[in-house]
């Protein structure tokens, strides 16, 4: 049977995340690697804090931390959001963990021993006053093509030409604002990766079917442009060292860059996964040679990680020469977008993972960014269409239903499940619609199309609705009560298919709705019986119980205070 290995793009060690990367990896991750759960299927999911690199290294100075600190502290709130929006990863990882430092370096010998690596010596700013190498960005000056004096050293924001440091006028450090800065040579390995064109060229071929036009036109892209050799190691001091027996040491005291490290954390974190749990070797059996023939791997994440996954990652395992799994399905995103501008973390503009727990649960996040997830598009997070989409799918369509059904089943049936009465021409009609739709539903799931997913889900929600609407007990039961019976036990069974269906995406509201009728198991199954079946399964006489308010309907007053506290339209 197949296994599923279930990765998302590793969120950066420096603060929150916004709802753009929740959606784009974490979240989307999580629904998928749920459903596969439900299906049952064995599956791992994995993801990890990204910590390498001097932007890491900045930030933690300047919050006055020792690096390592401040990466602890980023993690364990990471860690707490990521729990608060029940990302239910089965390990959760650090690219700075000893099982990447190892991984890093193992992958770094061989691709040195397979001749893939080279030494080069390049120019790279010093700055005596912050005494260390500044990283192109981190050089500020003025653009020698417009004049604009801002400039940084990988390029103009002004007019947008690509730039190198040297190219600056008054060059200056962007740390300090010192000008004693110096041109210095310094030694780098490189990554020969233009020799991998026609591998890569044959392997994204190869996924034209089963990965979405996103992600392989980027790919394309990349390799149209020509690949250029990529260095792989840094100036600077939090990062995994480069190894002594490489380049017979001449690179000593130096870090491999993080993009080099970041994607082997995924294979890191399947590690301290299998060391946390006791299980040995166990992570091999996930990604290496034949052990992992039956894995299916997935990876979630935003288009702008596509071209380290589609070419940095897969070079780096190429290279190897061992048997290490390349990605399998690989599901890229375009932007969300907030209130019609970008999220920004710099700037702090849009709803990050923290905030956004203080105002409403984990499921109306996890259903609107499920529903509007940028899949063959861009979309855009506003107020007013977030509380009206969630008042109505939410609370008017699928909470309401929950709702009449168990509180008339109380009133009227002594809250059991009636054994009077018998489907017809009715139950029927809505058995064979929903059939359809279950079929239609997980078929989209996947395919990884989730917009269309929750679609489908809030047509399911519907038809039960309408069928209740057109079944109306609540009349039936003056004249009929066998007949009444009968809709209410329907109604009840639709409840128990609810539960079942939104616990990938939903799974606190799930578990309540599941549970108003009967306990549910920690992962609540697909149903995958025919709906003739499942929806006739309630013992009758089972005692139900009328939950609690499920979706609170989201006020004006709500709305206006949101808009005032996070900005809205005008980008304040
Ligand atoms: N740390 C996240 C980002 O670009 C980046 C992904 C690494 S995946 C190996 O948002
Ligand atoms: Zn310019």
């Amino acid at each position: 049977m197949t296994r599923y290995l279930i990765t998302s793009a590793l969120p950066y060690i420096n603060g929150v995340k916004h709802l753009g990367t929740l959606v784009g990896s974490l979240l989307s991750a999580d629904v998928y690697a749920r459903f596969r759960r439900a299906q049952g299927f064995e599956t791992l999911a994995i993801c990890a804090t990204d910590e390498h690199g001097s932007t890491t290294e900045l930030a933690a100075a300047e919050a006055h931390m020792d690096v390592r600190a401040f990466c602890d502290l980023q993690y364990t709130m990471q860690k707490a959001s990521g729990d608060g929006f029940a990302l239910d990863w089965d390990h959760f990882g650090r690219s700075s963990s000893r099982a990447n430092h190892e991984l890093t370096q193992h992958f770094a010998r061989l691709l040195w021993k397979n001749g893939h690596l080279e030494t080069r010596t390049t120019k790279q700013v010093y700055s005596n006053a912050d005494k260390r190498f500044l990283s192109d960005r981190y050089v500020i000056g003025t653009c020698p093509h417009c004049g604009y004096d801002r400039a940084r050293g990988d390029q103009c924001e002004n007019c947008t030409r690509v730039l190198d440091p040297v190219d600056l006028i008054d060059p200056r450090s962007a740390l300090s604002g010192s000008r004693d800065i110096e041109i210095r040579d310094s030694t780098h390995l490189f990554l020969k990766q233009s020799a991998f064109v026609p591998k890569l060229r044959e392997w994204i071929g190869g996924h034209t079917q089963d990965w979405p036009p996103l992600v392989t036109s980027i790919a394309n892209k990349w390799l149209d442009e020509g690949l250029k050799d990529r260095g792989i190691t840094r100036d600077v001091e939090w990062g995994v060292p480069v190894p002594d027996d490489i380049a017979d040491g001449a690179l000593k005291g130096k870090v491999f860059y993080v993009w080099f490290d970041a994607p082997i954390e995924y294979i890191g974190a399947t590690r301290e996964w299998a060391e946390a749990n006791g299980k040995g070797e166990a992570w091999r059996d996930w990604w290496f040679g034949d052990a992992a023939k039956d894995v299916v791997y997935c990876q979630f994440m935003g288009k702008d990680n596509v071209p380290f996954h589609t070419v940095g990652f897969p070079v780096t395992i190429m290279g190897s020469g061992e048997p290490w799994k390349l990605v399998d399905r690989l599901k890229g995103f375009n932007w969300l977008n907030f209130e019609g501008g970008k999220f920004s973390t710099s700037q702090q503009r849009g709803v990050f993972m923290d905030s956004a727990l203080e105002i409403l649960p984990a499921d109306y996040w996890r259903y609107w960014l499920m529903a509007n997830a940028p899949e063959t598009s861009d979309a855009n997070f506003t107020w007013e269409q977030f509380a009206a989409q969630l008042n109505k799918d939410l609370a008017d369509v699928l909470g309401n239903f929950v709702n009449r059904v168990t509180k008339f089943c109380a009133a009227r049936f002594e809250g059991c499940v009636p054994s009077e009465g018998s489907y017809g021409a009715e139950e029927d009609t809505l058995i064979g619609e929903l059939d359809g739709r279950v079929a239609a539903l997980a078929a989209l799931f996947e395919a990884m199309e989730f917009r269309k997913a929750m679609a489908e889900l809030r047509a399911i929600f519907v038809a039960g609705n309408e069928y209740l609407t057109r079944a109306a007990p609540w009349t039936a039961i003056k004249t009929d009560r066998a007949r009444a019976a009968a809709a209410v036990r329907m109604g009840l069974n639709l409840v128990h298919l609810f539960g079942h269906l939104a616990w990938p995406v939903m799974p606190t509201a799930a578990r309540r709705i599941h549970e108003s009728i009967q306990d549910a198991a920690e992962v609540i199954p697909w149903p995958d019986e025919p709906m003739a079946e499942f929806l006739d399964d309630l013992e009758y006489g089972l005692q139900i119980r009328v939950p609690q308010v499920l979706f609170q309907k989201i006020a004006d007053e709500q709305v206006e205070s949101w808009k005032r506290r996070f900005g809205g339209a005008d980008g304040a």
